[in-house]
């Protein structure tokens, strides 16, 4: 693993003009998202097409009982969207995992995004522009920065959200370290062992992937509207052990990593 202060990485806000079309394939994993996923899908898509982006959205769903990926094989006769099964709920961060996997392989970019629109879909074109560009192999969208934020979070959240971000903190110079929303180049992710435990994904690609440079593009997360909240107290010992583990394998140079365990999925259907 390469310690993050070795790299160097920029924070802050960036509009940029793209080199070229980059293709990239945006994850969405999915558990009981049948109110929102085809608000999400449409959305998305009308993003890509007023942009001009070459985009595919994966949904890996873990075979949802209300349905979700059945919807999502639907949309796929009218939209850029593909969905892959999974026989049970999972974990999100081995769902994301496996849909960059299942990705198709033209894309150069992978990416992930929650299917509550809780992050907006509208600073997704910053994000493959500054990938584009050449500058920056990860875009992260940020609610911790300026012109970034979070809407209607009770302060419970926004508390556990902050301890978790102080906690990671000295892995890191990027502000949101626990964002769930970016996008990362597909070769910054060659030969790096991802731990599929958990809510964190982000974490694992900001502490572990060969990216570069970093860029935090602001936007403000909104609470979702539909279906109901996966994260329970179960993440937050996953996150906890997923911190362990990297800050072990930071400390030992990479060369001490404690294997993968599976995460421990608390059922919340
Ligand atoms: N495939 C899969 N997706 C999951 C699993 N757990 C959560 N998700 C999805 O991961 C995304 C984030 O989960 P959320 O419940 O929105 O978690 P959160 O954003 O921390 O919490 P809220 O926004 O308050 O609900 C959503 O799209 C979920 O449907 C899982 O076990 N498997
Ligand atoms: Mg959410």
């Amino acid at each position: 693993m390469t310690p993050a202060r070795t790299r160097r990485i920029y924070v802050g806000y960036v509009s940029l003009r793209g080199r070229g079309l980059l293709k990239f394939s945006i994850v969405v994993p999915t558990y009981n998202e049948a109110g929102g996923i085809e608000k999400l899908v449409t959305t998305l898509d009308a993003v890509f097409k007023a942009n001009g982006l070459d985009g595919e959205i994966v949904v890996v769903d873990d075979n949802s009982p209300d349905g979700t990926g059945a919807i999502v094989d639907r949309l796929r006769a009218s939209y850029p969207v593909r969905c892959l099964h999974r026989p049970g709920k999972m974990g999100l961060s081995s769902g994301v995992i496996d849909g960059w996997k299942f990705a198709r392989p033209e894309s150069e970019a992978v990416g992930a995004t929650d299917a509550d629109l809780s992050h907006d879909p509208e600073i997704i074109p910053a994000m493959v522009r500054a990938l584009e560009s050449g500058e920056y192999g990860l875009a992260i969208g940020s609610r911790y920065i300026r012109g970034g934020g979070i809407r209607n979070w009770p302060l419970r959240r926004k508390i556990t959200s902050l301890v978790a971000i102080a906690l990671a903190k000295p892995l890191t110079s990027v502000n949101d370290i626990t964002s769930g929303y970016f996008l990362v180049k597909r070769s910054a992710l060659d030969g790096v062992e991802l731990d599929p435990i958990g809510f964190k994904i982000g974490l694992e690609v900001i502490a572990k992937a060969h990216y570069g440079k970093a860029v935090e593009i602001p936007y403000v997360f909104q609470d979702r509207t539909e279906g109901v909240s996966k994260l329970n107290s179960g993440e937050i010992t996953n996150y906890l052990r997923q911190l362990r583990r990297i800050y072990a394998l930071k400390f030992s140079g990479g060369k001490r990593a404690k294997p993968p365990r599976p995460a421990a999925e608390k059922k919340t259907a």
